[in-house]
């Protein structure tokens, strides 16, 4: 295998020597007229790969410029160094394939690069700014919607509107400059992040900011500028070394930043996009009217069940998602809990087959070559347990109808905060709420009622009603139970 530290380095001028690793040869570098908040993985696994197809099919000025919000100079040098330039490592089943993006053409890293920023924001030609910032980028204060006030970004970026941080001091500082230039045309904004009706939050939040700082922004904001909500769909693990000898051993280049992934891939996305933008649908991408029934059964059936299998394996031992699924009663339960628990939940369009979109799930999860990690998924369980878990268990409250899979896995997260999986294997909790969790956990003593009331008083993830619910404390209750008698490789054996 080659070794990636003698190769020369991957930039626009060995292309022409990477034909079979390319879309196609045809390639105009385009101008940029997207900026992209979060250029994390998925992003150039995704929409970035969506946007170059488009740009092939059918022209169009949509070269990215993606933007670091971590002052992550490495990765934005790392990435310059390649003139923007990254491959995609697509592993399945059928084995691997190995494809150079070229639709990046300019990295940036707040607060570092906050002129050369405002400064592409502030070009007409710009017409999208898309996000995939995680949860917690959104800084939405859980119980309104509206922005979080007690989030220190978001004071500080209220204090200093000119000098934001945050995703919404960033988005309303550059649409004010934007009202206040000579054409006053705003741009679109993209949220690709997994939130229920993430358009619609992302307005809110924005909104709410603005109206803090300028009354009549907020209205022109809610008047001009169109959030069009997007349910995405590709697992994209974090990068390894498997990556990096991969690309090295078949372009003969040496690439510092290469993002795997499988082969499936989804974008559903609301049409409404008044300053253009690039022919997505040309390239696979659904545009709709209404994304909401897509994004539910997302967000239910893979999210929720992601996450359900990311707690349970944090505490039985399993490291990847493929060596969960490969287990038969881990099997089982997911596929009873998306059967029995979810689907009925979902309100779908009569062609929408469910039973096959589970069945994908599963065939997915079981893919050998991703080596998805479960402490990935395990992450910011805060910000994600209530749109992938929480809203579910309400439409089967609200229904009359059982949910203790569900149930079981709210109590493996609680359990997980703990710290240490059942065989005593310590990790770490990342969450913007880790030291409160984890106190409130420590305090339980793991004892399962304790645990329960403490966790269950955490209002940035329970809402007050459903905390109260006795259908749910009661299943919760007898979840936690069985977790902390059993283990839960038994617990989940249990529940078939
Ligand atoms: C995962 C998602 O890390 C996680 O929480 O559930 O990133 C998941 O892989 C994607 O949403 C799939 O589209």
């Amino acid at each position: 295998m080659s070794s990636p530290a003698n190769l020369p380095r991957l930039t626009r001028s060995v292309l022409p020597a990477l034909q079979t690793h390319v879309l196609s040869p045809r390639w105009r570098e385009p101008a940029i007229g997207i900026v992209h908040l979060g250029i994390g993985n998925f992003h150039r696994a995704h929409q970035a790969l969506y946007t170059e197809e488009a740009m092939l099919a059918a022209g169009g000025e949509w070269g990215i410029c993606g933007v670091t919000l971590q002052g992550d100079v490495g990765k934005r040098d790392a990435l310059m160094e390649q003139q923007g330039l990254y491959s995609v490592v697509e592993r399945g089943p059928g084995g691997e394939r190995v494809t150079v993006v070229r639709a990046l053409r300019e990295v940036l890293a707040m607060p570092h690069d906050h002129a050369a920023l405002f400064g592409r924001l502030a070009d007409p030609l710009v017409r999208i700014v898309s996000l995939t910032v995680t949860e917690k980028g959104y800084c939405r204060d859980a119980k309104t919607g509206d922005v979080a006030l007690d989030d220190p970004g978001v004071a500080h970026d209220l204090a200093h509107p000119l000098a934001p941080r945050t995703v919404p001091g960033i988005l309303v500082a550059a649409l004010r400059a934007r009202r206040d230039a000579a054409d006053g045309q705003p741009f679109t904004v993209l949220s690709c992040d997994n939130l229920a009706h993430n358009g619609a939050a992302l307005r809110q939040v924005v909104c709410s900011f603005a109206r803090r700082v300028d009354a009549a922004l907020a209205d022109w904001i809610a008047a001009e500028v169109a959030f069009p909500s997007t349910m995405v769909d590709r697992i994209v693990p974090a990068t390894t070394d498997a990556e990096r000898a991969t690309v090295a051993e078949q372009l003969g280049y040496r690439d510092a930043a290469p993002v795997p992934c499988e082969p499936f891939r989804q974008w559903v996305i609301e049409d409404r996009f008044p300053a253009g933008r690039p022919a997505w649908d040309a390239v696979g991408a659904q545009l709709v009217d209404d994304v909401t029934p897509f994004e539910l059964a997302k967000l239910r059936m893979l999210n929720g069940t992601h996450s359900t299998l990311a707690y349970l394996s944090m505490l039985g031992g399993f490291a990847t998602i493929d060596a969960a699924i490969a287990d038969p009663a881990m099997h089982k339960l997911i596929h009873a809990m998306m059967t029995q628990e979810i689907a009925p939940t979902l309100t779908l369009p009569a062609s929408f087959d469910v039973a096959g979109y589970r069945d994908a799930l599963l065939a997915r999860y079981a893919n050998p070559a991703l080596k998805h990690r479960c402490a990935q998924i395990a992450m910011d369980g805060s910000q994600k347990i209530p749109p992938r878990l929480l809203a579910t268990i309400e439409a089967r409250i609200d229904a009359g109808q059982p949910f203790a899979r569900l149930a079981l896995a709210v109590a493996a997260w609680m359990t997980f905060l703990r710290g240490h999986a059942d065989d005593g294997t310590r990790y770490e909790i990342s969450d913007p709420l880790a030291d409160e969790l984890k106190a409130l956990a420590a305090s339980a003593q793991g004892e399962p009622q304790a645990l329960m009331n403490a966790l269950l008083s955490v209002r940035d993830v329970f809402p007050a009603q459903l905390a109260a619910r006795p259908e749910f404390r009661t299943a919760l209750q007898g979840a936690l139970q069985l977790l902390r008698k059993n283990g839960a490789r038994r617990a989940v054996a249990a529940m078939q």
